[in-house]
């Protein structure tokens, strides 16, 4: 692994994990990584059994407890964000849940960024509140605000950065070193920026977490998440949380994403090259009232983006000048970009936050942190740059009128 972590990001991709994943008994070994498709592994003696149950690092056991396939893309992984260890789970929300789970004990409590995906959000708002885990919500872009809010019995800072839907953006490293000070284990969602974006480990946060159904498995066809973390950490949540509540990732879905992601640092790449147009081509026409993308100079937090990121992403979010109706009247005159949610795709997906991913957050809220009814978020996709404008600039046209 230590020579793994040398290589180039797209060869990491590509190699880790993989070399000597598939012993047969004849010679050959299949280039490919294989599925091991199975809920159970056989045993010849009662004694290699016994021992195995003793050792669980020295054989398998049983697929919810670790699979061959499930540990190709956790080595991937590990290397990719550079941390010591990784885990795949069975959906972004398994791994948002499992590292919860892990990190806090009864009655702790939780500083959290304030826009936050609406299922982690409700996590942190509802769920856990009914276990007696306190969440205080505050705007992560100051980190004062986060140093602030911490209390004696804070267990976790979670953050996202860039965060769904808004690309507000929190400073990593001093984050890190407030929760740190503070014996509270920092936990990020990388969904957005991935580890071709940014390398959060790098700056001191404890765990990151992703959903995968977005860029790293890429072409939307799995539900998949990770946590990658210390080794402690990781060993923690396998052996317990993810194992006893079950977000367990299946072997096809594993393989699948351990093949989308051997071309996430190029698909990443081609994303960032694409959204950037996009978002200078919005920045100009006359039916928009302001665009936010990380990597324009108009954004609020652009110095520190180009501080702590290595680039800036597929996700643009933009207001209309005609607010809702204006969103609706552009959503229903593309004719190449999808009206869907999730993101990540190699096709150009569009929603509206406040009707879809983000209508379970209470509108006083929703308002308050500046998710506005007009608000209409891009994924940009993988199509040739001129098809996508031309698709958004036809069904701006109806919008300006
Ligand atoms: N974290 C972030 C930042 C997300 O955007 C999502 C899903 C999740 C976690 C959960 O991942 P899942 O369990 O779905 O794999 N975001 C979605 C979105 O914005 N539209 O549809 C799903």
């Amino acid at each position: 692994m230590t020579v793994e972590k040398k290589l180039g990001k797209s060869t990491q991709a590509i190699h880790a994990g993989e070399r000597d994943a598939s012993a047969t008994e004849k010679s050959g070994v299949p280039l490919l990584p294989p599925i091991y498709q199975n809920s159970t592994f056989r045993f010849t003696t009662a004694a290699e059994c016994a021992e195995t149950f003793r050792d669980e690092e020295s054989g398998y056991i049983y697929t919810r407890w670790g699979n061959p396939t499930q540990e190709v893309l956790e080595k991937k992984l590990a290397v990719l964000e550079a941390g010591e260890a990784a885990l795949a789970t069975a959906s972004g929300m398994g791994a948002v849940s499992t590292a919860l789970l892990t990190a806090l004990s009864d009655g702790g409590h939780v500083v959290a960024m304030e826009n936050l995906y609406s299922a982690t959000f409700q996590i942190l708002n509802e769920d856990l509140r009914r276990f007696g885990i306190e969440t205080t919500f505050v705007d992560a872009t100051e980190p004062s605000q986060i140093a602030r809010a911490i209390r004696p019995d804070t267990k976790v800072l979670y953050l996202e950065s860039p965060t769904n839907p808004l690309l507000k953006l929190t400073d990593l490293r001093t984050s890190a070193e407030i929760a740190k000070a503070h014996g509270a284990t920092s936990i990020i969602d990388n969904t957005f920026a991935t580890p071709c974006g940014q390398q959060p480990i790098a700056f001191g946060i404890d765990v990151v977490v992703h959903s995968m159904t977005k860029y790293l498995s890429g072409t939307g066809a799995v539900i998949a998440g990770a946590i990658v973390g210390q080794k402690e950490f990781i060993t923690q949540a396998k052996t317990g949380a993810l194992r006893n509540f079950g977000a367990v990732i299946s072997p096809f879905n594993a393989w699948l994403t351990l093949h989308g992601i051997t071309t996430l640092p190029l698909r990443f790449a081609q994303h960032c090259k694409n959204a950037v147009q996009v978002a200078e081509f919005l920045e100009t026409h006359r039916a928009v009232a302001w665009v936010r993308y990380p990597g324009l100079p108009s954004h609020p937090q652009h110095q520190l983006a180009q501080r702590q990121m290595e680039a800036f992403g597929g996700m643009i979010t933009l207001e209309l000048k005609g607010g809702r109706t204006a969103g609706e009247h552009l959503v229903d005159h593309l004719e190449r970009c999808a009206l869907a949610v999730s993101l990540g795709d190699v096709r150009t997906l569009i929603c509206h936050p406040a009707s879809t991913t983000h209508a379970h957050v209470p509108a006083e809220i929703r308002q308050q942190i500046g998710i506005t009814d007009g608000l209409v978020r891009i994924s940009v996709g993988l199509e040739d740059i001129e098809d996508i404008l031309a698709d958004l600039e036809q069904a701006l046209e109806t919008c300006a009128s």
